[in-house]
């Protein structure tokens, strides 16, 4: 038994039906996300036990005290394992739509107005080439929200800055229903972003 177990999905499989098909979920979650939990607890084994002992968030946002014969394992496995229990929740059933409160105007601050920034976002986020995700970050030193996109399992918090929104684009995320069709996918993801969630956060970090 590892130290990480994979976490429970805060809804069903079909839930984000017909945006995101429940066969792609179920795969996600009980084959992807589970390999690099286990994977992460595997690469843990081979650390020190000071490392060991901190908790992932710690070690992503010092990966360079990670030994480098185990960095990138931990890397990439701890990123997915972060990751994906990160978008899991920052999605939900009939979510979508505009969010309130300091969220809003902290990306309105940032990007001129909402669909600047869901402009911005979706566009870049289509052209990541290869495997990786887009986020909504806060970035303690600007003390802003930014755009960022990262290459496969690259944790923002590898860079110091804080994930508040992922979008996944891996193929696995969405080929069974979109094909090549990435743009498709993401315009369809907005309609399940849970801004409840994307407000949680950034309370937390302000
Ligand atoms: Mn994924």
């Amino acid at each position: 038994m590892g130290k990480y177990t994979l976490p429970e999905m805060p809804y069903a499989y079909d839930a984000l039906e017909p945006h995101i098909d429940a066969r792609t979920m179920e795969i996600h979650h009980t084959k992807h996300h589970q390999t690099y939990t286990d994977k992460l607890n595997a690469a843990l084994e081979n650390c020190p036990s000071e490392i060991q002992n901190k908790d992932i968030l710690d070690i992503l946002s010092e990966i360079s005290k990670v030994p480098e014969a185990q960095r990138g394992a931990v890397n990439f496995n701890g990123g997915g394992f972060d990751n994906h229990r990160l978008f899991w929740n920052n999605m939900k059933p009939n979510g979508g739509g505009e969010p309130g409160g300091a969220i809003a105007d902290a990306i309105s601050a940032s990007f001129g107005n909402f669909a600047a920034f869901k402009e911005k976002f979706s566009s870049t986020t289509a052209v990541i080439q290869g495997s990786g995700w887009g986020w909504l970050v806060y970035n303690p030193t600007s003390k802003k929200v930014e755009y960022k996109s990262m290459p496969n399992q690259d944790s923002p918090r590898t860079l110091g800055l804080i994930p508040l929104l992922g979008c996944d684009v891996w193929e696995h995320a969405y080929y069974l229903k979109y094909q090549n069709k990435r743009p498709d996918y993401i315009t369809s993801w907005w309609n399940v972003v849970n801004w409840d969630e994307v407000e949680n956060r950034f309370s937390k970090v302000k």
